[in-house]
């Protein structure tokens, strides 16, 4: 268990659960949680114990109920251009992470909450979760990707409906627009969150690293440039004993022993 001021984290078979723990203000960020989160992340990155990530918030309900509304009341230019850099490139972090990262979502993910979620590779969500960007309702835009991701996940006409009405969504209806690949009932999400994850970490390091970074790619590129980097990737993957112990494994019928080199 490794533990600062408001972010914890333990690895268990080699997947880290990092916990937003901030639960008098239901997970909200403020500068220092941000920062601590992108420290962890950092630590994690270079750990070659740990395959994945799950993230999620402390407590029965929330997630991460947004930005600190008490620390961007106090924004002036200055600092919020400030407070957005920080964020932005925790969040980019995430989403760049060269490891899969869950969002175990188990209460209410809102504004920065809801678009930390989207920085994440998966998501999935407990019954009482609830997601919204309410940012509007209080004068201000998402500031930490929303305008972005939310549109490349559920599409332009559902973020649209989301960034401007401000109105919260429920698990289900998270699902059905795609935000969430599933939900289940509260009490089973670190177990659900770890089965799917374990599942995850089975397949070869290099694979998933680089599968993530050909999809990711792909969301900036020409279909020209992004086949041009797949096949790049693809073909660097025969460099790897990964996959030869990957095809030799299916071959001998016998289950892969990757080493992630
Ligand atoms: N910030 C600060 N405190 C928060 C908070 C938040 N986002 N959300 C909840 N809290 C605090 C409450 O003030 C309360 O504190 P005390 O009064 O007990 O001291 C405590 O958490 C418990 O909350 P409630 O008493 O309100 O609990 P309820 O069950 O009644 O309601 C709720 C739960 C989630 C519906 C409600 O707390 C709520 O509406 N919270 C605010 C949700 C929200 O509007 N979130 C979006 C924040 S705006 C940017 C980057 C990012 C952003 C902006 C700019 N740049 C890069 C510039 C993002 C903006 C946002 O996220």
């Amino acid at each position: 268990m490794t533990d600062s001021s408001f972010i914890r984290w333990e690895v268990t078979d080699r997947v880290a659960t990092v916990t937003i723990d901030r639960q008098k203000k239901l997970n909200a960020l403020n500068p220092d949680v941000i920062q601590e989160l992108g420290a962890a992340f950092e630590s994690l990155r270079s750990d070659d114990e740990v395959l994945g990530v799950i993230l999620t918030g402390a407590g029965e309900k929330a997630f991460v109920a947004g930005a600190d509304i008490g620390v961007l009341a106090e924004m002036d230019p200055a600092t919020g251009v400030e407070v957005s850099r920080q964020g932005q490139s925790v969040f980019r972090a995430i989403e760049t992470f060269p490891k899969p990262v869950l969002a175990a979502v188990g209460g209410y993910a809102l504004g920065g909450g809801c678009e930390l979620a989207l920085a994440c590779h998966l998501r999935i969500a407990s019954e009482n979760a609830r997601f919204g960007l309410p940012e509007v309702g209080l004068g201000i835009i998402p500031g930490y990707g929303g305008t972005i991701r939310m549109a490349r996940l559920v599409g332009l006409g559902r973020a649209i409906e989301m960034t401007l009405t401000g109105e919260m969504i429920d698990a289900d209806r998270a699902r059905e627009f795609g935000l969430v690949n599933s939900v289940v009932p509260r009490d089973e999400l670190d177990e659900a969150a770890g089965k799917l994850m374990g599942t995850i970490v089975s397949n070869g390091p290099v694979a998933l690293k680089w599968a993530l970074e050909s999809v990711y790619n792909a969301l900036d590129s020409t279909t020209e440039e992004a086949q041009r980097f797949e096949s790049s990737l693809f073909g660097l993957l025969a460099a790897t004993d990964d996959m030869r112990e990957g095809m030799h494994a299916f071959m001998e019928k016998r289950k892969a022993q990757f080493k992630g080199e």
